[in-house]
């Protein structure tokens, strides 16, 4: 079988692709339980990391680890296949139709929330990890 038959049969290949979206700040086993659950649920995970201003429009409060930090971290994960700035709440179908995601997947914090994207595609969400928070290591951190 030559390389361009193989190659040719694996961009046929129908992988599901996930879409998830967050602040990540001040990362923890919180966020990356619901990047590998997320990431299990296709073949591919498109990760939309809140800029600095969504954050602060979203928290109140800025983010301890910048954008660009933020983004780099979770793009080094080796369940990451991508990583775009989210800079809307509102821009949500847009990036579904620009991933051309399958699934959208959020913690259940979010629940229904996102319910207008079914048309789009598959939503569904996660429990959250009860134990842990970037406020609580916060002020975990600030004793
Ligand atoms: N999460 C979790 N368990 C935690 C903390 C967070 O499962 N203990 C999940 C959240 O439910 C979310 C994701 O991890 O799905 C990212 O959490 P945040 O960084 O707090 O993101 P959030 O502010 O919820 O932003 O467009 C959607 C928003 O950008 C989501």
């Amino acid at each position: 079988m030559t390389a361009k038959y193989i190659h040719c049969e694996l961009t046929n290949l129908d992988i599901k692709r996930v879409i998830t979206f967050g602040t990540f700040d001040v990362f923890h086993v919180g966020h990356l339980s619901l990047l590998e659950r997320a990431a299990s649920l296709g073949g591919y995970l498109a990760v939309g990391v809140s800029t600095d201003a969504l954050n602060f429009s979203k928290k109140h409060r800025n983010s301890v680890y910048p954008q660009n930090e933020r983004i780099r971290i979770i793009g080094a994960l080796r369940c990451v296949n991508e990583v775009f700035f989210e800079e809307s709440l509102e821009e949500k179908a847009e990036y579904i139709k620009q991933h051309h995601a399958d699934v959208l997947v959020m913690g259940d914090d979010w629940k229904d929330k996102f319910d207008k994207h079914r048309d789009l595609c598959e939503v569904i969400y996660l429990d959250r990890t009860p134990s842990v928070s970037t406020t609580a290591v916060i002020e975990k951190i600030r004793g």
